[in-house]
């Protein structure tokens, strides 16, 4: 291509000196082998491209250091079986993309967490992801994120804002749905009439209100069906089991059904009502959200009735989207993530195509 373009530039101006890349091109083919030597050296070694690794380029490490790209990720914790998988696929995704991730577990604190934004705001990291615990007070920290030009991908949780630009997106299910599914899977199981005990997710937590809310939005519509009780168990199993063991005490044999945000607490009330001498699931119906491997086997074991899925495994849009911020994209303010309902009938035949 090269030679016929310059054929047709001879042609089209003959004699006549040209300027530039054209005229070292025309007039010095041996220096039109060094340029491309050289601009095939630019391309395999990343220089102007810093922020794009290609996926899996091989290379020799100094050279892979210097467009490698670096990420903060400020987890909550390890609460739960859906937060370890939400974090193994962060990690893996990282690695696979030859991604320097630092991570930061905040054991449940904000305090945890704006320190770890501040630190990766002082390291410099080329973005930052922030599955965030609560969701108020984060804006001053992400004011100083702002500021320091790095963006902030949300997973998993939103936050409240008065200004949504503080964040390039939030990637996480529709919470108010999936409350909203477990109730008429639930009502409909009752005939219309029951008491539910609640057992809510952590205080203040985008998961916990909205779940509430969707659960709390369908029974408007069933006067016979009540909350009789509703507590945090802060999305743990041991929790979720002392205050079953509370709810059970108060108000026994009034429980016709119990509601938990997530499916460790729901694991956790299946033991407290075991060792009370009741049957989960039979005796008192069970329905909870996530869908991690332990609730399939609940179900398989007739003790959990349904679970209502969010799926953790947000690492590859995490980094697609780590990606496209970083190529100056303008992003969807939210993705949201598609989850679907399992019960007991379908427990056994799904298990084992189970990811998390
Ligand atoms: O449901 C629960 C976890 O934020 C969606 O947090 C997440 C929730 C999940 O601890 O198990």
């Amino acid at each position: 291509m090269l030679s016929k373009d310059n054929g047709a530039w001879r042609r089209m101006f003959p004699g006549r000196m040209v300027s530039g890349r054209r005229s070292i091109i025309r007039t010095h083919p041996g220096r039109l082998w060094n340029l491309l030597v050289l601009l095939l050296g630019i391309a395999a070694f990343g220089g102007g491209c810093a922020q794009e690794p290609a996926p899996g380029a091989g290379g020799v490490a100094e050279e892979d250091a210097a467009k490698q790209v670096t990420v903060g990720f400020s987890q909550i914790g390890a609460e739960s079986a859906w937060r370890t998988a939400e974090t193994e696929s962060i990690r893996s995704e990282a690695q696979k993309r030859g991604v320097n991730l630092k991570f930061s577990d905040a054991q449940q604190k904000q305090e945890n967490q704006i320190k770890a934004i501040r630190a990766f705001i002082a390291q410099k990291v080329d973005a930052i992801i922030l599955a965030p615990v609560v969701e108020t007070g984060w804006e001053p920290v992400l004011r100083e994120a702002k500021a320091a030009g790095i963006p902030v991908i949300l997973v998993d949780r939103g936050v409240k804002v008065s200004d949504e630009d503080l964040y390039a997106t939030l990637i996480a299910s529709d919470f108010v749905e999936e409350g909203r599914m477990a109730a008429r899977w639930l009502v409909e199981k009752l005939g219309g009439r029951g008491n539910i005990v609640e057992l809510q997710g952590t205080p203040g937590a985008a998961p916990a209100i909205d779940r509430k809310k969707g659960f709390e939005e369908v029974l408007k519509d069933y006067p016979d069906v009540k909350i009789i009780r509703s507590q945090s168990g802060d999305f743990t199993r041991a929790k979720g089991k002392e205050v079953m063991e509370a709810f059970l005490k108060a108000s026994g044999g009034d429980i016709d059904a119990v509601y938990a945000h997530n499916d460790d607490m729901a694991l956790g009330a299946i033991q407290a009502i075991e060792e009370a001498g009741l049957k989960p699931g039979e005796e008192i119906l069970i329905v909870s959200i996530d869908g991690v491997r332990g609730a399939f086997e609940a179900m398989v074991a007739g003790k959990l009735n349904c679970t209502v899925e969010c799926n953790p495994l947000l690492g590859p849009a995490a980094f697609d989207a780590v990606e496209k911020v970083l190529a100056g994209e303008t992003l969807e303010k939210k993705t949201i993530v598609q989850d679907r309902l399992f019960d007991q009938s379908v427990a056994a035949s799904v298990i084992g195509s189970r990811k998390y």
